[in-house]
Formats: structure tokens, C-alpha cells, sequence
């Protein structure tokens, strides 16, 4: 460290840290403003090669704020195997943002020390991707100064969707086992699994997509031209297979996550502005990084109908656990991860067909690790990002089902394993991935012959609002770990048991944002009408319990 004293120190010069705020490495990586980023972006690309000198692989960041407006941006880290970073290092990272100029160098020294990391180890490249916003692209250079102030090199993988980025960094890991470490590798992966599982016919009724005006929105037509024109094997051009997807906010015009995007159709429960939206059409949203994905459409009578995390996860689960369950791996096990603030009807579809569901708190992470205690693990969030989870035993038991010669009364066995094996090389087993997802859906549609109508149908959602109330310091809310209940403070949770109580068949429950300043509500009961005032009516006692800034939320009945 010391060799680079004088090198680490001159960047902190031209990365100088803003006074007067505290960073959070929260549940995705660092949000705030762009504007106050700077150093913070600088610090990371240093924390990087002690991360990548810590494993003794490739590490990845990526620079995006995902469904945030487009005057914020955030960074976050990526662990070797595309995944997020490992949770005792979110520390590190919050003390090396938090540092002052001066104290930087010795904070850096700090964490090597508690690490053991070896300052000779050598740091092959640490991989950066960014996404559309105006700040991004400056953003990758300041994180190139700090991994340059130690004499590393870096990989400027350019403007790529987060997924992407995860998918680049495990691939690298795994030498292209798990896919080419390039994005014509990405394409390929997914253009080859698409054509084995949908065949030269692909499907027939085009998609129509809301592009968020982000990253996702220019991604679709490259992939799209994977698939249609069979370029998804070096070897052969004849994987030819078909799919249509015409992009809407695809950032000519719009401006990021400005009314379109996923989080805004979710929370909004509308289609996004700059889509005409018609009925017998199948739609469906991205957020700005392309990490999530949801499906809509519209009803004869014009009423819109989404189709959320929940019904995607449902979609996924049970297609595969039919499959799993001709392969007739007893001791494997397959489940479902969910968070609260899934909706009610779908725990209780799963439940009735015997899938197991376990709940996480709210993030990737916690979802993901809480998959990856199955065999087979599914997990989603309500606002559509998720993924599938495959162990690496359970992995070769499938190809060898898929492999085998078996006989002919295993046909059934072998062609399951041969759809599933398919299907998670169709799925992006790190993080959320719309681009993956979509292609996800669209087969599980086609192959199931089913319409996006009959797929709302096999459940209604239970009605439910979600809210955010400012209020002074979020912190003062703690929650029980499913963050189900409230902890403290707990005249909260006994002001929320009785407006629930009066509401038949209603669910209602409050955490601290680990990606906004605020504070969210969720509500659920019978009707939109009652999900609404049980949603005001906690918004409010949040408010007056916890310290609540600014407009006391309230309910306008129109
Ligand atoms: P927070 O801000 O902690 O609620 C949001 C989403 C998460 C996850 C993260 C990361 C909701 C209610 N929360 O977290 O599911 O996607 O952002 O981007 O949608
Ligand atoms: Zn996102």
C-alpha cells in the first residue's frame, strides 16, 4: 500500500470527498445523487482491486441507480461469481466511502489487514459496466483512476445492462463454462437456449416492451437479432428461430424511468406514459438497468391487468416443478423464495400445489441466499426482479437425466431434463435479468400454449397500495427479519395490529427503504378501496410515530 501512497493520494485530489454526508452501502451498493458521487465512484474502483486481491479472481462494478430518476446514479460491487458482494464487506465499503482525503489511504490499510490480503497478489482486470445516465460513463473513469492508483488494469465493458455485467464477471470466473465472457457470449447463450426450447418456429405473436428510456430498450433489437438471424453458434448459422419484440421508450425521446419503467407501472398499477396500449396485445416493462421485467395487458373493457414478480415466479416455478418432478431426484429439494410484500393469492397458489415457499427480507441478496439453501431455489421479488438457482450437483444430475440413454419408458424423463437443462441456460443465475426473463416467459407461454389472459387467470391478485412517507431518520425503524412486524418503535406495530384488525382478510407492513430516503408501506385487503385506506391510514401513524418530514400522506378520494 505504501508503494502507492503517493499515487492513491493524488487521485483523492481529483476525486475530492464532499463534506457534510454519510454514504450507505445499502441492499444495492451506494444511491444518491450524481453529483455527490464522484469520490465515492473513485473509492470503489480502489476497494475493487482489494476485493479482487482478496479472492484471487475478477470482480465487477457496476454504475447505475437502476429504477431511480436519472439525476441519481450508485455503484455497487460484484463478487466473483457474478453475484452481489459478500455482506461482510459492506462495511468496508461504507468506511472507505465515509473516509475523509487524508484518512484514506490508512482506511485502505485497515481493510487489508482484517482481510490478510497479500499486497503482492496480482490482479488480472477489474470489470466495469455503466448505463444510460448522463453521469455513468464519467463515473467508469473515476472507478478506472482508483483501480489505476494501485497499477491495475481494468476492463471497460461500456454501457451494459446490470445483469449483463454479473453475467461478464462469471463468466470470466469460470473460464466460459458458465458463457462466453464477451456480450456477443451473453447473446449467444441465451439466442442457443431460446432455439432449443422453441424450435425454427419460435413464437408467432410479437411482445411489445417498455424500455424505461434505459439500458434495457437498446439491448432488445441486438438480442432479438441473435435469435432471428441463428448467429447464436460460432459453428452454424442455422439456429434460426423467431421472435418479435417492438421497443417503446427506447430513450430517442424520454427520459429515464420518467413515468415507464417497471417500478412506475408496478407502484402506479397503470400502463407507462409513451406505449399506446391496445387490447389482444401482450406488453411488458423493464426498469433502467434491465434487471427487472413485468407483463400487462389491457382488457376489452380497457381495464389494465398486470402481471408482477409473483405471476412471473409462479409461471417459472411451477413449469419447472412439473418437469422436476419426472426426473425423480428424491433427495433434491426445490422451493420458493419470496419477500413480504408478495402478493397473498400467490403464496397461497404455490402452497395449494405443493411448492414449498420460504420468505426473505427484501433484496437480492437475501433472496438469493436464502435460494440457494434448495437444490433448486426460485426466487422473486412482487416488482419483477428474480431468477432461478441451481446448485452445481443438481446441475449434473439434470444432463445426465438429459444425457443418458435411457429407455423408452424414461422418454418422458429424458425430455424433461433435456427442457430443463434448456431452461437455466435460458436463465441468468446470478442476478435479475428482463432481457432473460422475457425470453423466459415468452417460451414458458409457448410451450404451455397459453395467452397472457389465461396466465393472469390462474389467480386475482388480492388488492394492495404501496406508499413512501418521509420522515427524519428512517433508522428508527426496525423490523422483524422477514420485516414482516415492526421492532421499534413498537407503539407503531400496536397502531398498525388495530388498523388492520378492522379490515377483514387485510395485511399491512412498514420497513426503512435500503435504497430510498423513506420510509414504505404496503397494504393488502378485499378491495382497491380498502387496500387504499388501510395503506393512508399506516402511512399516517407512520408519520406521526416516526417522525415524519414534509405533506402527511392522505388519502383524495376523487
Ligand atoms: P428498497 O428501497 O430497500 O425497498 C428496492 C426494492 C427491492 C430491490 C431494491 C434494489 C421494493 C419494495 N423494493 O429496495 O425489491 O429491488 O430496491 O434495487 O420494490
Ligand atoms: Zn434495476
Amino acid at each position: 500500500m505504501e508503494k502507492h501512497r503517493k499515487k492513491i493520494e493524488f487521485g483523492a485530489r481529483q476525486h475530492p470527498k464532499l463534506e457534510g454526508i454519510t454514504y450507505n452501502y445499502g441492499t444495492a451498493g451506494f444511491r444518491e445523487k450524481a453529483d455527490k458521487l464522484d469520490a465515492v465512484m473513485y473509492r470503489m474502483g480502489l476497494l475493487a482491486v482489494l476485493r479482487s486481491k482478496k479472492t484471487k479472481v475478477e470482480v465487477g462494478l457496476m454504475v447505475t441507480a437502476s429504477h431511480n430518476p436519472v439525476e441519481d446514479n450508485g455503484v455497487k460491487l460484484v463478487d466473483p461469481m457474478g453475484l452481489m458482494l459478500t455482506e461482510n464487506w459492506e462495511p468496508h465499503a461504507t468506511h472507505v466511502a465515509n473516509c475523509s482525503d487524508l484518512e484514506l489511504v490508512d482506511t485502505l490499510q485497515r481493510v487489508a489487514a482484517e482481510e490478510q490480503i497479500d499486497a503482492k497478489q496480482k490482479v488480472n482486470v477489474i470489470i466495469i459496466g455503466y448505463d444510460t445516465r448522463p453521469s455513468s460513463k464519467r463515473f467508469a473513469s473515476s472507478i478506472q483512476d482508483g483501480v489505476e492508483a494501485f497499477d491495475e488494469q481494468v476492463f471497460q465493458a461500456g454501457c451494459v445492462t446490470t445483469p449483463q455485467l454479473h453475467y461478464l464477471v462469471r463468466g470470466l470466473n469460470t473460464q466460459g463454462v458458465y458463457g462466453d465472457a464477451t456480450e456477443e457470449g451473453y447473446y449467444m447463450k441465451l439466442g442457443l437456449a431460446f432455439w432449443k426450447l422453441n424450435g425454427s418456429q419460435g413464437i408467432q405473436t410479437p411482445v411489445y416492451v417498455d424500455g424505461a428510456n434505459g439500458v434495457g430498450a437498446e439491448k432488445v433489437p441486438k438480442l432479438l437479432k441473435y435469435i432471428n438471424e441463428g448467429k447464436c453458434s460460432r459453428a452454424h448459422f442455422d439456429k434460426k428461430s423467431h421472435l418479435q419484440a417492438f421497443v417503446s421508450n427506447d430513450g430517442s425521446q424520454g427520459i429515464l424511468n420518467d413515468r415507464c419503467g417497471a417500478d412506475y407501472v408496478k407502484i402506479k398499477q397503470k400502463p407507462p406514459v409513451g406505449m399506446d396500449v391496445i387490447h389482444g396485445k401482450r406488453y411488458c416493462t423493464f426498469d433502467g438497468d434491465a434487471d427487472r421485467i413485468m407483463y400487462f395487458y389491457v382488457e376489452k373493457d380497457g381495464a389494465f391487468k398486470l402481471l408482477d414478480g409473483d405471476k412471473i415466479c409462479i409461471l417459472l416455478a411451477e413449469f419447472f416443478f412439473e418437469h422436476w418432478q419426472h426426473l425423480e431426484l428424491p433427495r433434491a429439494t426445490f422451493g420458493v423464495v419470496q419477500t413480504a410484500y408478495a402478493n397473498g393469492s400467490s403464496t397461497k397458489y404455490l402452497n395449494e400445489k405443493g411448492i414449498r415457499v420460504v420468505l426473505a427480507p427484501t433484496g437480492v441478496k437475501h433472496i438469493t441466499k436464502k435460494a440457494e439453501e434448495f437444490d433448486v431455489g426460485v426466487a422473486y421479488e412482487a416488482n419483477g426482479h428474480g431468477n432461478l438457482i441451481v446448485k452445481e450437483k443438481t446441475w449434473n444430475s439434470i444432463i445426465a437425466c438429459s444425457r443418458k440413454r435411457l429407455r423408452p419408458t424414461d422418454r418422458q424423463k429424458a425430455r424433461s431434463a433435456e427442457v430443463l437443462e434448456n431452461l437455466i441456460n435460458l436463465v441468468n443465475q446470478c442476478v435479475g435479468d428482463a432481457l432473460s426473463n422475457m425470453l423466459v416467459v415468452e417460451t414458458i407461454l409457448n410451450l404451455r400454449k397459453l395467452t397472457i389472459e389465461e396466465w393472469a387467470k390462474c389467480y386475482d391478485d388480492l388488492p394492495n397500495r404501496q406508499l413512501k412517507v418521509k420522515v427524519r431518520d428512517r433508522s428508527v425503524i426496525k423490523t422483524t427479519w422477514d420485516e414482516t412486524k415492526v421492532i421499534e418503535p413498537a407503539a407503531l406495530q400496536r397502531a398498525i395490529d388495530v388498523l388492520v384488525g378492522v379490515i377483514p382478510c387485510a395485511r399491512s407492513f412498514v420497513r426503512p427503504s435500503g435504497t430510498e430516503d423513506c420510509v414504505r408501506v404496503y397494504s393488502e385487503a378485499e378491495t382497491q378501496e380498502l387496500a387504499d385506506t388501510l395503506a393512508y391510514g399506516v402511512a399516517g401513524t407512520v408519520y406521526d410515530i416516526a417522525g415524519g418530514v414534509g405533506e402527511k400522506p392522505q388519502l383524495h378520494i376523487p
